[in-house]
């Protein structure tokens, strides 16, 4: 017998389905942001990072075009078993040679080279609006800033970036997921918070004001608790965001590097299914602050993995990955990462849910210890095994990784 038939024959003693879990992992889209690759530069206004977010370290080989990110992001996707979609930052539009066009212009025209990589491979497009790394963020704020010029900015950003998201689920025919994340906060005490939110909330009713379909296009709204930089406020809180998605009838994304460092996203999930149609996350690893550091196959990754699972909504949460890291090889960095998370979801696919919903029922919480911790080692390497090999991607990618360092990225001086 194979390790992966004894595998599986252990778990069916669990009562667990391994081939049911299997298929459905097949269909689990992840959307890749792109923005590993190149350390959230994009090609646009080419600034340094803003924002309040950070990339650290200089490992070489870093894309620096248009068709280095799409090759290296290609070479990624080479690695990555599954279902997945691109994640675009509106800061990666591509322009004619000569060409300058302000981010309050840009048109679907500018990711049309996007659409034409998304199409040969056929993957959706999710999306997302640039409010950082810009002349025009003044102060640290965009969409709530008291300046009507830099508002206005912002906010023609926004209507054209829905635009752009239609113009995606058009051409691939795949919906959309557009998220909205904005920086905009103070370092310090501000004296009014009130004012600030209600420009962001206003702002927010203009850019979703123009007409979209909205069975193509998911426009998501990312909180935040702090920035580098903006530690004391931020205008787009947990409680704004959650309080606004709700009453526009958009979906809330919540990005579990950005709460309290006690706060778990495993356990606001299923509150917010409870409430909504759509929830969407972003996928990160914070390490002591919203560090973004590379996801791993860790207990809150399993267990944000397990929630998701356990409440049968698989088809109900949109999952991307957020996290950059410039210190270690970026493609090594972005399987790792995509990795990790489909490894977390195959192995939330294999808990024994039905004997551990029945035993909280009966209030057996002995039980739930033990057979949870049991289920740690169980031979859930086999089975990821068999997935890669029934999706025909390497189990090992480091050598290829190595070698495409040595033939390409390292060339890159
Ligand atoms: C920042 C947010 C946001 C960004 C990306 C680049 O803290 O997490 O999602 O990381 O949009
Ligand atoms: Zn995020």
């Amino acid at each position: 017998m194979s390790r992966f038939e004894e595998a599986k024959s252990i778990y069916a003693r669990l009562g667990v389905d391994v081939e049911k879990a299997l298929n459905k992992m097949k269909e689990v889209p992840i959307a890749v942001h792109c923005w590993q690759g190149d350390d959230v530069v994009g090609f646009d206004s080419r600034e340094a990072l803003s924002g309040g977010i950070q990339t650290t370290g200089n490992y070489p080989g870093k894309a620096r075009t248009p068709e280095e990110l799409m090759a290296d992001y290609d070479f990624a996707f080479s690695l990555l078993p599954g279902k997945k979609k691109l994640n675009l930052h509106a800061s990666y539009a591509i322009f004619e040679e000569g060409e300058s066009v302000g981010r309050n212009e840009i048109e679907p025209r500018h990711f049309a080279p996007w659409v034409k990589f998304a199409k040969e491979r056929g993957v959706g497009i999710d999306f997302n609006p640039t409010f950082f790394s810009h002349p025009m963020v003044k102060d640290n704020l965009t969409l709530s800033s008291p300046d009507d010029t830099v508002r206005r900015y912002w906010i023609d950003h926004g209507k054209a970036c829905v635009k752009i998201a239609e113009y995606f689920a058009n051409e691939t025919g795949v919906p959309c997921v557009m998220n909205i994340w904005i920086p905009d906060g103070y370092k310090d005490l501000p004296a009014d918070r009130l004012t600030p939110r209600r420009r962001f909330k206003e702002s927010l009713d203009e850019i979703l004001s123009i007409p979209y379909d909205k069975t193509k296009v998911y426009v998501t709204l990312e909180s935040k608790v702090f920035g580098i930089g903006l530690e004391s406020y931020t205008v787009g809180s947990a409680e704004f965001c959650l309080s606004y998605s709700d009453r526009a009838g958009i979906t809330p994304l919540m990005d579990n590097g950005h709460y309290h460092p006690t706060e778990v996203v495993s356990d606001k999930l299923s509150s917010l299914l409870l409430f909504n149609e759509k929830v969407a996350l972003h996928v990160t690893r914070a390490v002591r602050w919203d560090s973004d550091h590379v996801v791993i196959f860790d207990d809150e990754t399993r267990e944000i993995a397990k929630e998701i699972v356990r409440c049968d909504a698989l088809d109900r949460v949109f999952l991307a990955t957020d996290y950059f890291d410039a210190s270690i090889n970026r493609i090594a960095a972005w399987v790792t990462g995509v990795r990790s998370l489909q490894k977390a979801l195959l192995f939330a696919l294999l808990q024994p849910d039905e004997t551990l919903f029945s035993m909280q029922e009966n209030g057996d919480l002995t039980g739930i210890l033990v057979l949870q911790e049991e289920m740690k080692t169980a031979p859930f390497g086999d089975i990821w095994a068999e997935f890669l090999n029934r999706e025909n991607i390497p189990a090992d990618y480091f050598t290829k990784v190595k070698q495409y360092e040595k033939k390409v990225l390292v060339k890159r001086v």
